[in-house]
């Protein structure tokens, strides 16, 4: 476990770090580099109108986090988490492209092969993973290429030698705009079994705009990479939300709503109630704005306090991981709306965090990100927890 000395530590040389992040902000890139700040943005309660849930369960205005054990520790940039039946983990690696398994008790690392066509570069590389819940011989994989990100499905034969277990990539869908930054990158299987995608706009505020584009948005397919026919805005395109200019978590709450999280420019880090066909505003918008058109943020942080990666909910609450924020947000929610303000929790303690997802009772498994050449890496980075929340 971390010695209780490692968070000043943190602290500090987090501090010679905001340099850079100063240097990054002025030539207009704020995205998960830099430091974290003291500074903390007033937190207004959303404005949605009201839903027919306004009388559902309220999570309790002020949650806890305990660390429980930290499951593995050595990893290169990980960045997508995918839990499989029986408790072990698939862990991706952003720059070297490898997939790894992890198993639940010993830590213990299995390469399972590295995802061929990945083309590593700046935020670029290989990102999100996702096995489908009734299938865990497929893994689902998002990844920049030297042309564009893409998402491809792998067989997983895990009776073959290590480094070999990753069938021929079958490409589901491509054309995803690719940059040095915002290129999305979060997939994930929802309640009703389709996939979901997070993408940025690729540094073209523009795209985000564009219906035609698949950047910037959050996109629904058929495991296959098809429109699902229904339940899209339109039926012929996998576009099902716009407006976003890089949208990095996606989780659904018990009553199947989707939440997502994006990176704001210099402004606004934003937390979304996902609704097919709505417009989430950016370039227009950054956070709030009541513009009409727009639909607004649920929650909304300055990017020196979250620039938040993953999502997840456990226990009525959504769990954000800040990576220039180097903290856990808990936002607890009573149906739409939040049901106090967020909290955040292991301020500075672990660095730099990617990932959270849900065991799927009062679990989460979260992803350190100092080894992403934004952090301070010590001795053990990057690791993996498993946290019980309330
Ligand atoms: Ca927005």
């Amino acid at each position: 476990m971390r010695s209780r000395y490692l968070p000043s530590v943190r602290a500090t040389r987090a501090g010679l770090a905001g340099l850079v992040g100063l240097a990054l902000l002025t030539a207009g890139c704020s995205d998960d580099s830099g430091t974290p700040s003291k500074e903390r943005s007033p937190s207004a309660s959303a404005s949605e109108e009201p839903g027919p849930d306004s009388t559902a369960s309220a999570a309790p205005a002020k949650g806890s986090v305990k660390v429980e054990r930290t499951v593995t520790t050595g990893l290169k940039a990980p960045w997508g988490l995918a839990p499989l039946p029986g408790g072990d983990l698939l862990v991706s690696t952003r720059d070297s492209g490898k997939i790894y398994r992890i198993d639940g008790r010993s830590g213990k690392k299995t390469e399972l092969g590295t995802v061929p066509g990945v083309g590593a570069g700046g935020e670029g590389g290989l990102l999100g993973i996702a096995v489908p819940p009734d299938d865990a011989k497929m893994i689902y994989a998002y990844f920049t290429t030297e042309s564009d990100n893409r998402i491809v499905r792998m067989l997983y034969d895990a009776e073959k030698p290590s480094g070999d277990q990753l069938g021929a990539p079958d490409t589901i869908i491509k054309g995803i705009p690719k940059g040095q930054i915002h290129n999305g990158g979060r997939i994930a299987f929802g309640p009703d079994k389709m996939l979901y995608a997070g993408t940025g706009e690729s540094g073209e505020g523009g795209l985000a705009q564009d219906k035609n584009s698949l950047g910037g948005k959050i996109l629904r397919m058929t495991p296959d990479g098809e429109p699902p026919g229904q339940g899209n805005p339109e039926s012929d395109s996998v576009v099902y939300s716009w407006g976003h200019r890089n949208v990095q978590g996606l989780d659904w709450d018990d009553d199947k709503r989707l939440w997502a999280s994006e990176f704001g420019q210099n402004t606004w880090d934003e937390l979304n109630l996902i609704r097919p066909g709505k417009n989430y505003g950016w370039p227009d918008a950054e956070g709030r704005t009541g513009e009409s058109g727009f639909v607004d943020p649920l929650e909304q942080w300055r990017p020196a306090d979250a620039s938040p990666s993953g999502v997840a909910i456990a226990k009525g609450s959504v769990w954000m991981a800040g990576l220039r924020g180097e903290r856990l947000w808990r936002i607890p929610l009573k149906g739409t709306k939040p049901a106090a303000d967020p909290q955040a929790f292991l301020e500075a303690e672990y660095g730099r965090l990617r990932t959270v997802v849900s065991d799927g009772d009062d679990g989460l498994w979260l992803v350190t990100s100092e080894t992403d050449t934004r952090g301070t890496p010590e001795k053990g980075d990057d690791r993996i927890l498993k946290l019980k929340v309330n």
